[in-house]
């Protein structure tokens, strides 16, 4: 078991053991392709209270990647108004914004050209997809060498973005001084991690795999930016991946004024952390009971419905759909294909389950009687944009928050 991620406490202890599972974004370009399996176990450090991987990532996680931020329009909207609200009241023409695993540019598109604007992430298969966008492309993980590298040729940044980053790394710390090197004095770090009081509320547990090793609360993230050099300036809530926290953070002052002088924002937030227990053990140990119980429902559910002849496919592939499918063991025996918008994962195989993935349209062509929602995060939009499927008679089943047969009724509550 490593060392805690954030406090480096030994003092950790495994809450959940999800079993030996392909990394989730591993889709397979053939049946015939052999895939390496890693262990995937939920661990809980006693000290600082940051729930994470118990073992170490697997390598090259961000090679050849297939997850594409502008994957659906729902997804693109996100990140324009992102750019909108959060990054154009910070800049102005001349200033430097640097995407942290900024991965196709989707975020960094909607910023003014006249930004300086560089994306530094691993995927290097993005390149192209950035380079038509006229955003720079630096093929690298963050670490101390580059961001000295980059201040040294481009000076410093006016806004670091880091979404869906902070958590996919072992090493945390390391990336958060690097990036305060990025900022210089009068930066400021705009990051989105997913909240871990959505994880423990909506007992969203598919969110564990081997990209995500840190489950952060505020409670276990504020002392790790404090002693990488940053403080939180801000916090709010958004409803990415369920309910994401947005981080502005800027270079620290003095932990004391932090602290006497709390961002009621944060303070706010962390109220909610305590009145949830995020703190303590036994409440992450749910994520484990809640597991047991979906697979033991949604196997009944699905394994009935195949044996009445009715035909059943995945709504998504979302990597998140990936840890359901292998933790239920949910294969090709119940799910005829998985669909989803993103050009790279079509025609490809899902890791783990080898559950072919196709176009969308395949859907308006056969209307299977029922779909299972796998990116249970943009609900909202896809039971909206499947309204004629929905009249057609097929029916969306959810297995978060709960494992859920929508009537249409339902769906035109929702
Ligand atoms: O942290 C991460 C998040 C930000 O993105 C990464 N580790 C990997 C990835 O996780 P994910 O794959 O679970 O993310 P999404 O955004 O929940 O994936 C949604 C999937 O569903 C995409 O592959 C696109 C697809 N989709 C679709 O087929 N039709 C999405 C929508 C909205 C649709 O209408």
């Amino acid at each position: 078991m490593m060392a805690c991620r954030a406090c480096a406490s030994a003092d950790l202890t495994t809450l959940f053991n999800l079993g030996i599972q392909p990394p989730a974004n591993a889709y397979l370009a053939s049946l015939d392709e052999p895939e390496v399996r890693y262990p995937l176990a939920l661990a809980f450090c006693r000290a600082c209270g940051l729930a994470q991987l118990r073992d170490p990532q697997p390598p090259a996680l961000y090679r050849n990647y297939r997850y594409l931020t502008g994957a659906s329009a729902a997804a693109r909207q996100y990140w324009a108004d992102y750019a909108e609200q959060a990054i154009a009241p910070r800049v102005a023409g001349g200033d430097l914004v640097i995407d942290i695993g900024g991965n196709d540019g989707t975020l960094l598109a909607q910023i003014n050209p006249g930004i300086r604007r560089i994306n530094v992430d691993p995927a290097a298969n993005l390149a192209e997809m950035n380079e038509t966008k006229g955003i720079e492309f630096v093929p690298q993980a963050l670490d101390q060498d580059l961001a000295e590298d980059i201040v040294e040729n481009y000076g410093p940044a006016r806004v670091v973005c880091a979404n869906n980053v902070l958590a996919h790394t072992d090493a945390p710390a390391a990336l958060l001084r690097a990036i305060a090197t990025l900022l210089g004095e009068e930066g400021t770090l705009i990051a989105e991690v997913h909240w871990a009081h959505h994880l423990i509320t909506a007992g969203c547990w598919d969110q564990i795999y081997h990209e995500h090793a840190c489950y952060y609360s505020l409670g276990s993230f504020i002392p790790m930016l404090l002693a990488c050099g940053l403080q939180l300036d801000h916090a709010q809530v958004v409803p990415s991946q369920g309910q994401s926290l947005r981080l502005f953070c800027t270079v620290l002052k003095s932990i004391q004024d932090f602290y006497c002088d709390m961002p009621t924002a944060v303070a706010r937030l962390l109220e909610q952390e305590r009145a949830a227990d995020l703190d303590r053990e036994d409440i992450w140990q749910e994520l484990a009971t809640q597991a047991y119980a979906t697979q033991i429902e949604l196997v009944n559910l699905l394994t009935k419905l195949k044996h009445q002849g009715k035909r059943i496919v995945g709504y998504g592939a979302p990597a998140k759909g990936n840890t359901l499918l292998n933790f239920c063991h949910i294969g090709t025996s119940i799910l005829d294909y998985l669909t989803d918008t993103t050009h790279m994962k079509q025609g490809l195989y899902a890791p783990g389950t080898r559950i072919p993935i196709v176009h969308p349209a395949r859907l308006k062509q056969e209307s299977p009687d029922y779909a299972l929602l796998l990116a249970w995060n943009h609900r909202e939009a896809i039971l909206a944009q499947e309204r004629a499927l929905i009249a057609r008679g097929t029916r969306f089943i959810t297995a978060m928050p709960k494992v859920e047969v929508l009537e249409p009724a339902h769906v035109e509550a929702a």
